[in-house]
């Protein structure tokens, strides 16, 4: 049997001193993590004969990857956001901590600060009317024994007819189709909003140039996105997606699950639409949460992830 370089003790020493283990400053959390990191590196490069110009095209990728800040698109899509929610459910099946709205992954398109207002909001700043179908939604947050959560803050965000998100697709306004809506007494939201379509991966990223090379597509289903916090409960990072959908079931960065599908209901009803306050055909959404009780205070906060605004 060969001797894999990797392995031998005078590599893994000189792999600990490029980790700072030779020393006592920096971060033992930090200096753990990499020397990993470049141990495994290692072994997959002898492991898998990794050549050189493959090495540096990797290199490169990499740098072209973080130039167009897509490390957390590629994330979702290589299934490792979904494997971090499928480690937590484990973790909370251990923990005996279940029930209430499964949690799925936030993605990397959240801005922090949107408006916030009682019970009900107007999300889209009306500049899509004419191609946009109007969306109702609405529903309850509740505990997991069914009593509804008054004052829970629930920030959404979607994206527009084209897939594209305020922000990050600086063509559309401060905020467009991102809120913050806290729930009335009965522990109810409402939002009017625009139906969203799905999103997929920009065509000439990199993200994308590594799902051609794996052979797979870059598309989600129509879906938005949930916070949804409260004094007392669990933080909850969800989504809806859209019964009837293409990608349903076939989401390039494997959000969809069992209990977060949702179905539009089309109203054609010149009444219906009169008493709504708009004119011809609409979409309603009817979507509730539940909240498991905080198992300690921190449980209550969202992760500390970086995010666009982040102190807004
Ligand atoms: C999205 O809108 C999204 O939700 C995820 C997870 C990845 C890319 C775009
Ligand atoms: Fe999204």
């Amino acid at each position: 049997m060969t001797v894999k370089i990797s392995q031998t003790a005078e590599i893994q020493k000189f792999f600990e001193e490029a980790a700072g283990f030779g020393n006592d400053q920096g971060s033992p959390r930090v200096k753990q993590l990499v020397l990993r990191i470049v141990q495994d590196a290692a072994k997959i490069i002898e492991d898998l004969q990794v050549s050189d110009d493959e090495f540096w095209t990797a290199v490169d990728y990499l740098n072209r990857l973080g130039a167009r800040s897509e490390f957390g698109l590629l994330v979702p899509g290589l299934g490792l956001e979904h494997f971090l929610d499928l480690l937590q459910d484990a973790k909370d099946a251990q923990a005996g901590l279940s029930g209430g709205t499964p949690r799925t992954i936030e993605g990397p398109l959240y801005v922090a600060g949107a408006p916030i207002s009682e019970g009900q909001a107007r999300m889209d700043d009306g500049s899509e009317l004419t191609e946009a179908t109007v969306m109702f939604l609405e529903g309850v947050v509740r505990d997991t024994d069914g009593q509804p959560v008054a004052g829970a803050v629930v920030d959404l965000w979607h994206a527009n007819t084209k897939g594209n998100y305020s922000f990050f697709d600086q063509s559309q306004s401060e905020y467009n189709l991102r809120r913050r809506i806290v729930t009335d007494a009965e522990g109810r939201y409402r939002a009017r909003s625009i139906v969203p379509s799905g999103y997929g991966c920009a065509p000439d990223g990199p993200t994308q140039e590594c799902l051609d090379l794996l052979g797979r597509h870059g598309q989600r289903p129509a879906h938005i996105h949930f916070f949804v916090a409260a004094p007392g409960h669990r933080h909850l990072t969800t989504q809806i997606n859209l019964d009837g959908d293409q990608y349903l079931w076939d989401d390039f960065a494997y959000a969809t699950r069992e209990g977060l599908v949702g179905a539009l209901r089309f109203v054609e009803d010149a009444a219906a639409a009169e008493a709504r306050g708009v004119q011809g055909r609409f979409a309603e959404l009817a979507f509730d949460f539940q909240l498991q009780k905080a198992p300690a205070p921190a449980a209550e906060q969202r992760s500390q992830r970086p995010r666009a605004l982040q102190d807004a």
